[in-house]
C-alpha cells in the first residue's frame, strides 16, 4: 500500500489526500511533527531531503517528495492529467505557478496568520506578503474568467494543487469574496465526485506556534 508522510494542517499534504480521494486509492498515513523538528531527523531526511511534508512511499519502497511531483505521479493515466502534449504543459504551467507563487504568498501568509506568527513579522514584510497574495488572487481570478478550470475546460491536478491554499485565502485575512470567478471555481471543485472537504486548523497541533526548524 502507498504511505503518505503527512501533517494534518498542511494544505500541501491535503492536495495529495484530495487526489487520493478522487481516485479512491487506499493509502496509510504516517504523521510527521514538523514543528517539533521531526522532519529534520535523519530518518525523514532520507525520505525527503528538504524535511517537508508531503512525501509518498510507493508500494515498492521508492519515495517521492514535493506535492506537485506526487500529484503528477498519482495522476498519470487518469483524467486528472491530460495525455495531450499542449494541455499537459498547461497543467505543468499552473503547477509551477502554484509552487513558486501561491506557496510563497497566500500559503505563507495563511500559515503566519493562523499560527500567530504574523505578530512577530515586521509591517513591511507583512505588507509584501499581502501585496503578493492579492496579485496572486487577481491572476487566478482573471484566468478563471477565461477558462472554466486552470488552463482549460477540464478539472485537473492543476486545480487540485492551486485550490488547496486558494480556497482558504480568507484565513490569511484576504478578501476571497471579492473574486467572483475564483468563487465559481471553488463551488465547481466542491461538486466534484469524491471531493474531500476535511481541512484541519493549525490549532490541532500545540507545537504549531513554533518557528519551523
Ligand atoms: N514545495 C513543497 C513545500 C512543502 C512544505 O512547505 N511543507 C510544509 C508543510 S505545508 C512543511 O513540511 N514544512 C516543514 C519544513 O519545511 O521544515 C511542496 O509543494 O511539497
Amino acid at each position: 500500500m502507498l504511505t503518505l508522510y503527512d501533517y494534518l494542517p498542511s494544505q500541501n499534504a491535503y492536495k495529495i489526500r484530495l487526489l487520493l480521494s478522487h481516485l479512491d486509492l487506499p493509502c496509510q498515513q504516517h504523521y510527521v511533527s514538523i514543528f517539533e523538528g521531526e522532519g529534520q531527523r535523519d530518518a525523514f531526511l532520507a525520505i525527503n531531503p528538504t524535511g517537508a511534508v508531503p512525501a509518498l512511499r510507493l508500494e515498492d519502497g521508492r519515495t517521492l517528495a514535493e506535492s506537485n511531483a506526487i500529484l503528477i505521479y498519482l495522476a498519470e493515466d487518469t483524467d486528472y492529467l491530460p495525455a495531450d502534449r499542449y494541455r499537459r504543459a498547461t497543467v505543468m504551467q499552473w503547477l509551477f505557478f502554484e509552487g513558486e507563487t501561491v506557496q510563497s504568498t497566500v500559503a505563507t501568509l495563511r500559515h503566519w496568520v493562523m499560527t500567530g506568527k504574523d505578530r512577530k513579522r515586521s509591517a513591511e514584510v507583512l505588507d509584501g506578503k499581502r501585496h503578493g497574495s492579492l496579485k496572486t488572487l487577481n491572476i487566478l481570478n482573471k484566468e478563471l474568467e477565461r477558462n472554466q478550470y486552470l488552463g482549460g475546460a477540464d478539472y485537473t491536478i492543476a486545480d487540485i494543487s492551486v485550490f488547496a491554499y486558494a480556497h482558504r485565502a480568507d484565513e490569511a485575512r484576504l478578501p476571497l469574496h471579492e473574486y467572483p470567478h475564483i468563487q465559481r471555481w471553488i463551488t465547481q471543485i466542491k461538486a466534484q465526485s469524491r471531493f474531500l472537504d476535511t481541512v484541519y486548523p493549525y490549532s490541532i497541533d500545540p507545537h504549531s506556534g513554533l518557528e519551523l526548524p
